[in-house]
C-alpha cells in the first residue's frame, strides 16, 4: 500500500467503526499521520503542509462528533518548523507525545476515578469507554469487591464489548437492555460514562441514550460521573460552535426497513447531557465540576480565541 492507501485505509475504519470510541479514534488519528508524514519524501515545506492538510482533512472527514479527533489533528499538525525535515521531525514527536500522554491520562482517570468506588459497590456504564472502563478495573484491582451493570448500547451493542472486556478482567457484571436502567437504577451506587464531547458550559456529548441514564440516575439520587480526558473538552464550543451530533443509517437500527413504504428510521448517534445531571467529570488533571470546563480548555488545551 501506498502511504495515501494506508492513511486512506485507517480513515475508512474510523468511519465504518472497526475504530471506533473517541479515544481510540483519536490515537489511530495521530499514528495514522505520524506513519504518513515518516514516508513523505519532499525536501518543500510548502509541499510538506500541503501533503499534510490532505492527510488532516481526510481524517477529520470520517465522523463528525468526537472532538477528540480534532484536538489530536490539531495538537500533532501544530510546528513551527522552517524546512520539511524540521516539520516532518515535530509531527513525529507530536505524535508520539499526543499517544503516550492519552494512554497516561485514561491511566490516571483510572487512579483518580476508582476512590469513588467503594467496597461492594454496584456501578452502571453505558456504550464502551475505554476511560470509563479504567476507573471500573482500577477500582477492582485495588481489591475493591464490585458489580458493574452494562447496558447493550443499542443500535451497535458497543455494551457486549464492554461486557466482555470486563469479563476478562475478572469483574462481576450484568448485561441490560438500555431501557431497563430506571428499573435498575435505586441498586446502583455510580454511574460512570465516557465523553465524546464535553462543551464550554459543561454539558456532554455521548453516545445516545446517555442523557436518559443521567437523567433517571438523578432522579434516583445516584451519582453520575464523566471519565473524559482533557482533550475530550472542545475548544470549539468556546467560539460559539455546535456541536455536530452525527446521523447513522437507517438500517443500523432495522434491517428491513426497505419493506415499509412510509416509515423513517432515526438514528442519531449521540446525545446531549446537561450540566445540571452530571456530578463531576473525572480527568487526568482531577476531579472537576461541569462547571469548570471552561478552564481546562483555556488552560490545558491552550486555546486562543
Ligand atoms: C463511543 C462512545 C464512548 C466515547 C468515550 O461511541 O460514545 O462512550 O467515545 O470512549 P462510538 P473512550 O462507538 O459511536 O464511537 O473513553 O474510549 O474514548
Amino acid at each position: 500500500m501506498t502511504q495515501e492507501e494506508k492513511l486512506l485505509d485507517t480513515a475508512g475504519k474510523i468511519r465504518s467503526m472497526e475504530i471506533r470510541g473517541a479515544g481510540r479514534i483519536a490515537t489511530a488519528a495521530a499514528q495514522a499521520l505520524k506513519d504518513y508524514v515518516l514516508e513523505l519524501d519532499t525536501s518543500s515545506l510548502e509541499e510538506f503542509d500541503r501533503q499534510l492538510r490532505w492527510a488532516a482533512d481526510s481524517l477529520l472527514n470520517t465522523r463528525p462528533t468526537a472532538v477528540s479527533l480534532f484536538n489530536a489533528i490539531k495538537l500533532v499538525t501544530r510546528y513551527s518548523a522552517t524546512d520539511a525535515q524540521a516539520a516532518k521531525e515535530a509531527v513525529v514527536n507530536n505524535a508520539d507525545r499526543f499517544i503516550k500522554n492519552s494512554q497516561r491520562a485514561v491511566e490516571q482517570i483510572g487512579i483518580i476515578g476508582s476512590r469513588t468506588i467503594r467496597d461492594g459497590d454496584t456501578v452502571l456504564t453505558h456504550c464502551n469507554s475505554m476511560a470509563a472502563l479504567s476507573v471500573i478495573g482500577t477500582a477492582h484491582r485495588s481489591g475493591k469487591r464490585i458489580k458493574v451493570i452494562a447496558t447493550e448500547s443499542r443500535p451497535r451493542y458497543q455494551g457486549i464489548t464492554t461486557i466482555g472486556m470486563l469479563d476478562r478482567m475478572g469483574i462481576d457484571v450484568e448485561l441490560i437492555v438500555d431501557s431497563a436502567a430506571r428499573s435498575v437504577m435505586n441498586e446502583v451506587n455510580l454511574v460512570v460514562v465516557g465523553a465524546d464531547v464535553v462543551t464550554a458550559n459543561g454539558s456532554l456529548v455521548n453516545k445516545i441514550g446517555t442523557a436518559q441514564i443521567a437523567l433517571c440516575a438523578h432522579e434516583a439520587r445516584t451519582p453520575f460521573m464523566v471519565a473524559a480526558e482533557t482533550y475530550k473538552f472542545s475548544p470549539k464550543t468556546l467560539a460559539g460552535e455546535l456541536v455536530a451530533i452525527e446521523e447513522r443509517s437507517q438500517e443500523e437500527v432495522l434491517e428491513t426497513i426497505s419493506q415499509y413504504r412510509q416509515v423513517r428510521v432515526r438514528n442519531p448517534a449521540f446525545d446531549v447531557t446537561p450540566r445540571q445531571y452530571i456530578d463531576q467529570i473525572c480527568t487526568e488533571a482531577g476531579l472537576i465540576p461541569p462547571e469548570m470546563s471552561y478552564m481546562i480548555i483555556k488552560e490545558r488545551l491552550g486555546w486562543e480565541l
